[in-house]
C-alpha cells in the first residue's frame, strides 16, 4: 500500500492543481463563445426582419410591428424589442422592454456603425442596437434585447464537468500507473511463470488470442515439466538417465507394477543353422530402443515369432527367457500364419501405412482382405495382452503402426490399464492421412490409449489435426489431450534414442580403421564414407550413391581418395517394391564402380547383409563421415548410434533434414536429400573438415546424446503413466510428483477413473 501510494500522492497533487487552474480558464472561453453566439443570433433576426419592418415604419403601420415584434420574443431567449427614430425617440416596443435601456443619441446613429452590443450585467441583459435604413435614408434604430442569465448556469455546469472530468482522469491515470508499477514489480519472470501455469496475465492461456506465442508457451511449459519430473523423480536432482535410475524410478513410481510390451518385431530371433539354432537381434529401430529398456525393468515382450527355430526354443506357453546370455525378461511369441503375415505384415502394414505415413513417393495399397486380416491379427495380440496380464490395470507399451487397432482392444477387456502407444514412424498431414480407407477405425484404435507418443511435436501436432477432421472429439490443444467417448488420451512427444555406453567399444579406433581397411582392401590413404540402414527406398540410399557419384564429377580428387561402404539388412523382401528397390541400388553401385573403379580400387562397397551390432560398431568407427539420407525418417537412430560410437570426437555427420534426429543433432551437416549437388557438396566439406572442427561438433552432439538417451525416453514415457495411475486412483501424491504446471492436464486424465469399475 505505501508502495502504491508513493504513486498516487503525487500524482494526485499534480492533478488538482492543474484542474484548479483549469476551471476559470474553461469558463471565461465558454462565456465567450455563448455571447458571440447570441450577437450572431442578433445579427441574423436584424436582417431578417430589416425589410418588412422598413416598409412597415414608413406605413407607419403600429398594428403590424407589434405583432411582429411579439412574434419575435416567442423566442425563450429574446427577452424584449424594440425601435427608436431617428431622433431617439423609442417609437416602438414589446411590453417587457426595460425601462434602463435607453435610444442612443442622434449623433451615434448617424455614424457609420450598422450595429452594436451592450452588456447591461444587473439583469444580466445583451443589448444590440440595429441601423434600420431603406437605401435612400436611415429610419431609426432596432433594439435587441437578449437574457443572458442562462449563462451563468451554463457556467456553474461546465464547472462541475471540467471538475469530473479531471476526477476522472485522476483515477485512469493512477489505475494505469499502479497497474504498471506492480509489472515492473513482479518483474518477468513472475509475468511468465503464472503465462506459463495457464494462468495468463490476466486471461487463462486457453483464451490468449497471439497464437503464435501458444507453441511457444507449450514448449517452455514441458521444459518446465521435464525439470520439475527429474528434480522430483529422486531424492537428487537426475541430471542423466540410466538404466538403474530408470529401474529406480520405476520401483519408486510404479512400485514393480506389471510392464507388458506388445511389438511385431521380436527382440531376438532364432534361426535354424546346419545342426544348431542360432539367435541374432533384428535390425530395426524399435528393438534397438526398446530393448535395454526392458534389461531394465523386467516384464513381458509379447511379438511375432518370426524364425524358423522359434518355436523349438519356447517353452508350453510360448515363453522364453531373454537375453539368452543373461535373462531379465519374458519374451511372449505369438504365431502368425503365412495368409496373416501376408495381409496384415506385408500387405496393411508395409504395402499401406508405411508409404502412406512415410511420403516417399511410393503409392500405398489398401486392399480390404489385408486390412480384415489386420484387424484379426490385432486382436490376436491384444488377446495375448490381456492373457499374459497377471493384474487388472498393467502398463501397456504398445509399438508401432502394425498394431494400431490394440489399444481400443485391450482397454475394451481391461479397462483400467495404463496404454502407452509409441507410434516410431512420421504422422502424416492430415489430406494424406485421409487417403487411408479405415482412418476412423485407425483413429479410434489409438484412441483407446491412455498416452499416445510420437518422436517430434510435429507429428503429434498431425495427429491431433487428423483426430480433428475424421472424428466428433473434443480437442484440449494447450494441453494436447484428447476426449473420445468416455475416455481421455494425452498426445505426446518422446523423443526416442540409444543407449551411449552400450554403443562403446574396447576396440581402439586404429584397430577398426585397419581392420575395416584390410577387409575391403582400401589403401591406407583412402578416406570412408558409411551409410548403415534397413535396405528400404524411405531411407535415400540411391540418393546417397548419386551424391557420392557427384562427389567424384564435381571433385575428382577425391577418385581413388575415398570409398563409401553402403551395409543394408534385407528388409521386407517379399514386397515387390523392396525387390525392384534391391535391383536398383545393386545396379547403381555397379554403374559407379564401373565408371570409377580402377587397379583394384572400388569406389562403392555394398554389403546386403545382417550385422550384428559390434560390427557395425567397428564400421563406426573407421568411417570419417557416416551419411543418413532419408527421405522421411520419424527419428533414424543410425544417425545416434555414429555419434555415439565416437570417443575419439572425430568424424562427421552427415544427416537429411527430414530425418526427426536433425531436430537434435544440430551439429552435423544437414542436407536436403532430394538435392543432390548439395549432398556432394556436404560430403566434400565433410571430407575436408579440420579435426577441431569435427571436435567442436562431434562433442556437442555426444553431450547431448548422454543426456537425452534411450532412458530418458523411457523414463519420461513410464513416468507420465505413473503420475496418470496415481491420478486414476485418485491419491494425492501425483500432486507432489506432477507439480503445479500439469495440474490441468492431469486433470483431464482424471475422467480415466470413470473407467473404474
Ligand atoms: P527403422 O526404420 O528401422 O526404425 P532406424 O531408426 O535407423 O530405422 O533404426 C535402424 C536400426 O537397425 C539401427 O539400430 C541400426 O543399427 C540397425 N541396422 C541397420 N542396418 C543394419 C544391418 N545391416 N545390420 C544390423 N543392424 C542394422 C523405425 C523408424 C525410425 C525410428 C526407429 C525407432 O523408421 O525413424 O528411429 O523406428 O523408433
Amino acid at each position: 500500500m505505501k508502495y502504491i501510494l508513493r504513486f498516487l500522492l503525487p500524482l494526485m497533487f499534480v492533478m488538482t492543481i492543474f484542474g484548479f487552474t483549469m476551471v476559470p480558464v474553461v469558463e471565461a472561453l465558454l462565456q465567450k463563445w455563448f455571447l458571440r453566439d447570441i450577437e450572431i443570433r442578433s445579427q441574423l433576426i436584424a436582417s431578417t426582419i430589416q425589410e418588412p419592418l422598413s416598409s412597415q415604419i414608413l406605413s407607419k403601420s403600429e398594428t403590424k410591428i407589434a405583432t411582429l415584434f411579439n412574434q419575435l420574443i416567442q423566442d425563450e431567449r429574446l427577452y424584449a424589442v424594440g425601435f427608436c427614430d431617428f431622433m431617439g425617440k423609442l417609437v416602438y416596443k414589446t411590453a417587457t422592454f426595460p425601462q434602463v435601456v435607453k435610444c442612443r443619441s442622434e449623433e451615434f446613429l448617424s455614424s457609420e456603425i450598422d450595429s452594436q452590443s451592450v452588456r447591461e450585467p444587473v439583469r444580466s441583459l445583451n443589448i444590440s442596437f440595429h441601423l434600420v435604413k431603406t437605401p435612400e435614408l436611415k429610419l431609426g434604430e432596432l433594439i435587441l434585447i437578449h437574457d443572458v442569465g442562462f449563462l451563468e448556469k451554463r457556467s456553474a455546469d461546465s464547472k462541475r464537468y471540467v471538475f469530473y472530468f479531471f476526477a476522472g482522469l485522476t483515477a485512469v491515470i493512477s489505475l494505469v500507473t499502479v497497474f504498471i508499477a506492480q509489472l515492473s514489480r513482479r518483474g518477468w519472470v513472475e509475468g511468465m511463470r503464472s503465462f506459463l501455469k495457464g494462468e495468463g496475465l490476466f486471461t487463462p492461456l486457453s483464451q490468449i488470442q497471439e497464437k503464435e506465442l501458444v507453441p511457444l508457451a507449450k514448449d517452455l511449459r514441458e521444459l518446465i515439466r521435464d525439470l520439475q519430473t527429474e528434480v522430483t523423480l529422486s531424492d537428487e536432482p537426475r541430471t542423466r538417465w540410466t538404466a538403474q535410475t530408470l529401474k529406480k524410478a520405476l520401483q519408486q513410481e510404479l512400485s514393480g507394477e506389471e510392464i507388458l510390451v506388445v511389438s511385431n518385431r521380436e527382440p531376438y530371433i532364432h534361426f535354424k543353422n546346419t545342426g544348431s539354432i542360432s539367435v541374432e537381434i533384428p535390425a530395426s529401430g524399435l528393438v534397438t530402443a526398446l530393448e535395454p529398456v526392458m534389461r531394465a525393468c523386467s516384464g513381458t515382450w509379447i511379438a511375432h515369432g518370426s524364425g524358423d527355430a522359434d518355436r523349438e526354443v519356447v517353452d508350453q506357453k510360448d515363453h522364453i527367457a531373454v537375453p539368452p546370455e543373461n535373462p531379465r525378461y519374458q519374451l511372449r511369441r505369438l504365431w502368425l500364419s503365412g495368409e496373416e503375415e501376408r495381409g496384415y505384415y506385408e500387405g496393411f502394414s508395409n504395402e499401406g501405412l508405411w508409404p502412406l505415413c512415410h511420403i516417399a513417393h511410393v503409392r500405398p495399397v489398401f486392399r480390404s482382405s489385408d486390412w480384415d486380416l489386420y484387424v484379426r491379427v490385432n486382436q490376436k495380440f491384444a488377446d495375448a495382452v490381456i492373457e499374459e496380464a497377471k493384474t487388472r490395470d498393467p502398463v501397456v507399451l504398445v509399438q508401432d503402426y502394425h498394431l494400431a487397432l490394440v489399444p481400443k482392444m485391450v482397454r475394451e477387456k481391461l479397462p483400467r490399464a495404463t496404454i502407452l502407444t509409441f507410434w516410431h514412424i512420421p504422422w502424416p498431414n492430415q489430406e494424406v492421412f485421409g487417403i487411408c480407407p479405415w482412418r476412423v477405425e485407425i483413429l479410434e484404435g489409438l484412441l483407446g490409449s491412455s498416452i499416445i507418443g510420437f518422436h517430434t511435436r510435429f507429428h503429434s501436432q498431425n495427429f491431433i489435426d487428423a483426430v480433428d477432421r475424421y472424428l466428433e472429439a473434443r480437442i484440449e490443444r494447450e494441453t494436447s489431450t484428447i476426449s473420445y467417448g468416455q475416455k481421455t488420451t494425452a498426445v505426446r512427444s518422446y523423443p526416442i534414442s540409444i543407449d551411449l555406453e552400450r554403443e562403446l567399444s574396447p576396440t581402439s579406433i586404429a584397430q577398426c580403421l585397419d581392420n575395416v581397411k584390410s577387409r575391403h582392401q582400401m589403401a591406407a590413404a583412402v578416406k570412408i564414407g558409411l551409410g548403415v540402414d534397413r535396405l528400404d527406398y524411405t531411407k535415400g540410399i540411391l540418393e546417397r550413391l548419386s551424391a557420392v557419384e557427384r562427389l567424384f564429377e564435381l571433385y575428382p580428387q577425391w577418385i581413388e581418395k575415398f570409398s563409401f561402404i553402403q551395409i543394408a539388412s534385407p528388409s521386407r523382401s517379399m514386397l515387390e517394391s523392396y525387390q525392384q528397390f534391391e535391383t536398383q541400388v545393386r545396379q547403381m553401385c555397379q554403374r559407379i564402380n564401373d565408371r570409377y573403379g580402377k587397379n583394384g580400387y572400388r569406389p562403392i562397397h555394398l554389403l546386403i547383409e545382417h550385422h550384428p551390432s559390434e560390427s557395425l560398431n567397428e564400421y563406426y568407427r573407421a568411417a570419417d563421415v557416416c551419411v543418413v539420407t532419408s527421405l522421411h525418417d520419424g527419428m533414424n537412430l543410425v544417425a545416434k548410434e555414429y555419434v555415439a560410437s565416437r570417443d575419439d570426437e572425430q568424424g562427421v555427420l552427415i544427416l537429411s533434414q527430414f530425418t526427426g534426429a536433425s531436430r537434435e543433432l544440430l551439429e552435423s551437416l544437414i542436407v536436403n536429400p532430394y538435392n543432390i549437388d548439395q549432398c556432394a557438396e556436404a560430403l566434400n566439406a565433410a571430407l575436408s573438415l579440420s579435426s577441431p572442427e569435427q571436435r567442436t561438433r562431434m562433442r556437442t552432439m555426444r553431450t547431448l546424446l548422454q543426456k537425452f538417451n534411450i532412458y530418458r525416453w523411457a523414463g519420461h514415457m513410464l513416468t507420465d503413466a505413473a503420475s496418470m495411475r496415481k491420478k486414476n486412483g485418485c491419491t494425492l501424491t501425483h500432486e507432489v510428483f506432477a507439480g503445479p504446471s500439469i495440474l490441468t492436464e492431469l486433470s483431464l486424465l482424471s475422467k480415466n477413473c470413470l473407467t473404474k469399475p
